[in-house]
This record gives C-alpha cells, structure tokens and sequence, in this order.
C-alpha cells in the first residue's frame, strides 16, 4: 500500500476527489437544471478550493482542460469509463494507459471494478495491469468498487459493500470508493474489511444531489467510522454556489469539526 500521507492526492491522509466524469458515465442529463457546468473549465475552477484533493476526470478532459489547472489541483485520471448508452452486464472501456496518464501529468489513477458482473473477470485483469504499471510510477490507484450486475439485489447493503471494500485491499487498490452502506456502524465494517488503519483507504462515492444537511451527515458518519474521505461530483457541481458546502466538508473532514458547527 502507498503512504497517503506522502501523496498528492491526500491532506493530512485525507481526500475529497471531485468526481467529473457524469459526461460520460450519464450523459449530459447530468447537467441539466446548470448547463454552464457542461463546460469543464467551471468545474475546474471548483476544483481550486483548498478542500479538494484532486478531480477526476477521463482523458479528453483532462488533455483539453488540465494544463491551465496543473498548479492548483492534483490530477486523478480515470483510466476506465462506460456511457450509459451501453446495455450490457456492467463493464468499462480501458479509456487510457497508465503511461499517458503519467505523461498527462497524473498523480493518481481511478479504476472501476464491477465485482459481480459477469465481466468480473477480464475487468479484475485489467486493473492488474493498471495497478503494477502505476506501481512504476508510484502513482496511488483508486479503486471505484461497485459490486453490480444480474445477482446483485441490494449494491449498499452493509456485507456487500464491506466485500466491495474487501476485494480493493486484496487486489492492492491503495483506496476503495463505495458507496455508502447507510451508517456509520457498516462503514466501520467496511473499514475493517478493507484492513483498518494500515490497510486501503476507504472513502464514500457522493451519490445524487441530497440537502447540505444529509450530505454532511453521511460524510461525517464515513469520518467517524475511520474512512479517509470521499469522492464526489453532482453533490458540488449540481449547487449552483458549490463553495458553501465546500468550506463545510473542510470543516468535516480535515478540521474534525461537527455537522452543526461546519453549517454556521
Ligand atoms: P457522484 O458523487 O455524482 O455520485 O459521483 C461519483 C461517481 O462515482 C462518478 O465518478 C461517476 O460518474 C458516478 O458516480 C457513477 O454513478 P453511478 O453510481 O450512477 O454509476
């Protein structure tokens, strides 16, 4: 496992990735209601807030948007990406090499892994490659561990989730990105599953656009249960002023500061 504490991608072992890549993962809906945020470069400038660790991003954007940007946000560029027009078991695309992304000036590579699908496999194998090719470059890859597919009923329920956290610390992801698992108390299971303090990061993927209130709420139980953060998208850039809840989810997960105290 990589040392997040040395990493760019991290503050004091902490993360808050901006999560940019609905444009294709969803489609441009994403966008609707603030169409400006389909320019990338308005979510760019959003990545500048100090509470932000790095964005996430497929290659188009990042080749097109990143060089203006490369002083002030740390770049995780997803390697894997499917539109939301495909209609098969769940799979992602290997968009982009681990090479090109160090050429494009990455600090960290972002890898799906649809565990349950029937294309478990092949996806398996090729974060192998993505994995030990970053490893080259001492570039942390994280891991986006959503269990999906024909079984699966229930993708938040609590032993499925600590299983999705379970199977980034066994292939070696230095942090997993699930969902989350609706307490504190299963995120605390998913923790331990991921191999606790020294073992793979766990953080919690944003999800649609919910109250400041409820957002911080999840956060802060994902903290106190000893995750290291999160990874989240239509939360911030769906706000049409996303700096507010920003400066609270600093307050949250770098200052250990309470929900009420970080909504003042
Ligand atoms: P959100 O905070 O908007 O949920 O973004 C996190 C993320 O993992 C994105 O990276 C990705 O595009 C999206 O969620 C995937 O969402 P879904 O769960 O619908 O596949």
């Amino acid at each position: 496992m990589l040392a997040l504490d040395d990493s760019a991608i991290a503050r004091d072992g902490k993360i808050l990735i901006l999560a940019y890549d609905h444009g294709l993962e969803h489609g441009p809906t994403d966008f609707e209601g603030l169409e400006e945020r389909m320019d990338p470069q308005t979510v760019f400038d959003v990545a500048t807030h100090d509470a932000v660790t790095s964005i996430a991003v497929q290659k188009g954007i990042a080749e097109g948007y990143y060089p203006s940007y490369e002083d002030d946000v740390a770049l995780l560029a997803k390697l894997n990406g499917t539109s939301n027009l495909w209609m098969g078991e769940p799979d992602s695309a290997v968009n982009c090499s681990v090479e090109y992304a160090a050429e494009l000036g990455a600090d960290a590579i972002g890898f799906t892994l649809y565990g349950g699908s029937n294309h478990e496999i092949e996806m398996a194998e090729e974060f192998r490659d993505a994995h030990e090719a970053a490893r080259e470059y001492d570039l942390p890859s994280v891991m986006w561990s959503y269990p999906r597919g024909q079984g699966l009923k229930d993708d938040t329920d609590p032993g499925t989730i600590a299983y999705a956290a379970r199977q980034a610390l066994e292939l070696g992801a230095d942090v997993a990105k699930v969902k989350y698992p609706g307490s504190r108390d299963a995120m605390e299971h998913a923790v331990r599953a991921a191999g606790g303090p020294n073992g793979t990061s766990v953080i919690m993927s944003g999800g649609s656009k919910v109250s400041d209130e409820a957002f911080l709420k999840n956060v802060k139980a994902v903290i106190d249960a000893g995750g290291a953060g999160l990874a989240v998208g239509r939360n911030i850039w769906q706000r049409e002023n996303p700096t507010e809840l920003l400066d609270a989810l600093e307050a949250v997960i770098f200052e250990e500061a309470s929900v009420d105290a970080a909504l003042d």
